[in-house]
């Protein structure tokens, strides 16, 4: 191989790697209805964004919910809608399963718990509730699992979020937490990387004549 095409797929390989190293950290939910296990017909929609760290011993988490209320702030006029349960719990989509991690009732986030109110669908009112936090070590007191112990379910699509609320206490919204990298043919895409600078390695040296290039 000419040395300037080794150079570059040496690079590009690592660049794939670092690049899957950085995605396969980061998870997703999207929480409705229709995926508790027994739907709902709730207009409440939620976004879950998660990023695990290097140590794979923190996941932070960041969830935008709208359609729902948390302190009776955003419909004073309806109690039902009243948010009185966030949590992790280990089962894959259509079962259920045991509860690992409370991010609201039980609160097992005490040292990172967060949440704020937003403007996120427009309009002049607040509509929606961002609530922030880390599920770590420190939790492990206050009778959460423990992350490390729950990261095969993590990376296989097996844990879910569920919202819980007034009227709907088993669960309003749910989420089947996504490894983003179980739907991405990464192992096809370094192969065709790899035979694309072959085939152009093999077009210069045609084009030159012989094996002459950068060595
Ligand atoms: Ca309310
Ligand atoms: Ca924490």
């Amino acid at each position: 191989m000419c040395g300037f095409a080794r150079f570059g797929a040496v690079g590009l390989i690592v660049a794939l790697s670092a690049a899957q190293a950085e995605a396969v950290l980061m998870f997703y939910a999207d929480l409705d209805g229709s995926q508790v296990l027994v739907p709902t017909t709730s207009p409440a929609l939620g976004r879950m964004e998660f990023v695990l760290n290097d140590a794979k011993d923190a996941l932070s988490y960041d969830l935008l919910v709208t359609g729902l209320d948390f302190g009776n702030v955003l419909t004073p006029g309806d109690g039902d809608d009243e948010i009185v349960g966030i949590h992790i719990h280990d089962a894959p989509p259509g079962a259920v399963g045991p509860l690992l991690f409370g991010i609201i009732g039980p609160e097992h986030d005490a040292d990172d718990f967060g949440f704020a109110y937003e403007d996120a669908v427009g309009g002049p009112e607040l509509d929606s509730i961002r609530f922030t936090g880390v599920w770590d070590a420190a939790d492990i007191p206050i009778l959460a699992e423990p992350l490390p112990d729950h990261l095969d379910a993590l990376f296989s699509n097996a844990l879910y979020v569920q919202v819980h609320t007034v009227r709907e206490a088993p669960g309003e919204i749910r989420g089947v937490i996504v490894n983003p990298l179980l739907s991405v043919p990464e192992p096809a895409t370094g192969l065709c990387l790899w035979g694309a600078v072959v085939v152009v390695c093999g077009w210069r040296r045609r084009a030159s004549g012989g094996y002459s290039g950068v060595n």
